[in-house]
Parts: structure tokens; sequence; C-alpha cells
């Protein structure tokens, strides 16, 4: 596995997009600079998932940055993705780590410190934490307090994203907490500029995270 870059982590979301325009906004995300590419569906059949996954995989190669599937090792597996990332009802980490192997990136959704340090200790390579703010993406989550991400990243040695209602206004809370990253969603699918918006984000991302 090559080092992780978690810097600017983009997580997709087709709702409401015709297949053109949702692969037109994920290229753009990732000619702006992406490091990272998740895709998350909620609501497709096992058979559009993969076929979307497969089509998004060959975008991610191209750009060479790594293509994370959101909670289905299956789909994972079926299209040889770089990794997968699970919550805290999803398969656990090290199960899933004895399916992937060692050459798989997963990456774990935590809330508390507590859990932060099962998921490294089981095997997580990177951890989401939020939501920091309110967010418009389907999700059942609540509020993670800024302290609470910091406290994290004191916790664990790998790296520590935050993630939730994140976009280039509001990202200035996260100033010396520690994190590797941002991770975004509607920031980036619903902007006029998808590309810009991203180029802008990983600007503000790298300086956060030093
Ligand atoms: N987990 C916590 S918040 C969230 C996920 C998947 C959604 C983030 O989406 P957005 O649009 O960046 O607020
Ligand atoms: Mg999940």
């Amino acid at each position: 596995m090559k080092k992780l870059d978690t810097t600017l982590y983009f997580i997709t979301d087709s709702t409401g997009l015709e297949r053109e325009d949702f692969l037109r906004i994920t290229e753009a995300a990732l000619s702006g600079g992406a490091t990272m590419v998740q895709i998350r569906e909620k609501n497709k059949t096992t058979r559009e998932y993969i076929e979307l996954a497969a089509d998004v995989h060959k975008l991610t190669q191209k750009y060479n940055v790594p293509l994370i599937i959101d909670d289905r090792i299956d789909v994972a597996l079926a299209i040889g993705a770089e990794g997968v990332h699970l919550g805290q009802t999803d398969m656990p980490i090290d199960i899933a780590r004895s399916i992937l192997g060692n050459g798989v990136i997963i990456g774990a959704t935590t809330k508390t410190v507590e859990q932060a340090k099962e998921a490294q200790a089981k095997g997580a390579d990177y951890l989401g934490v939020g939501a920091i703010y309110p967010t418009t993406t389907k999700v059942q989550t609540v509020l993670t307090p800024v302290s609470t991400l910091k406290d994290i990243c004191k916790a664990v040695d790998i790296p520590v994203n935050a993630i939730g209602g994140l976009n280039k206004d509001n990202v200035y809370v996260l100033e010396n907490t520690g994190i590797s990253g941002l991770c975004v969603v509607s920031a980036i699918m619903k902007a006029q500029d998808p590309k810009k918006e991203t180029q802008t984000l990983l600007k503000l991302a790298k300086e956060l995270k030093k």
C-alpha cells in the first residue's frame, strides 16, 4: 500500500444526479487535486453499486488516487478497490482486515477517544471524525465537538480526518486540532465549479494540517 494522503478526501453522493453528471463532478474533484475518493451509495442495488464503483475506479486510477468503498467489502473486492470505509455498525475492522488482507486501506468512523483507540488497535489505517457541523448529506450522525476531535488526534497515531458540513468558509475551527485532512461531500458535489472548489479546499486543508 502506498503512503496514505488523506489531505482532501472527497466522498461522492450520486443522489439526484444523472450518471454522466455524477462522473463529471467526480473527475472535476480529481483534476482539482482530491487526494482520496470514497464512493458512498445507500440506495443502489449491489449490481448498480458495482457498476458505478467500477466507473469511478477508472477515473481514480487515471489520477493515481485510492478509491475507498463505503461499507461494502463485497463491492470493494469485486472491483479491486484500494480500500473500504467502515462505520460503527458496519463489519468489525479486524474481521474486514482478515478478509481483505494488509494491502487494503481500511478507514473507520469514530466519535469518541475510546472508539478511535479501538479502531486503531483493530487495524484501521485512518479515522473519520464528525459530524463537525450539521450536514445536508443523508447520514445518521450526531455532532462531535471540536474538543473531542482534538482529543482523538492526540490519542492515535493514524491519520484523523474531520467530516460533516465542512466548507471553505467554516473549516477555520479545525486549526490546531491535529487533523490530517478534510472529508467533504456536498461542498464539492454541489459546487458550481467543483474543480475550483476542490483546489480551494485542498489549499485550506494543507494549511490546517500544518
Ligand atoms: N459522516 C459524518 S457527516 C457525513 C458522513 C458521511 C456527511 C458529510 O457530508 P457533507 O455534505 O460534507 O456535510
Ligand atoms: Mg457505513
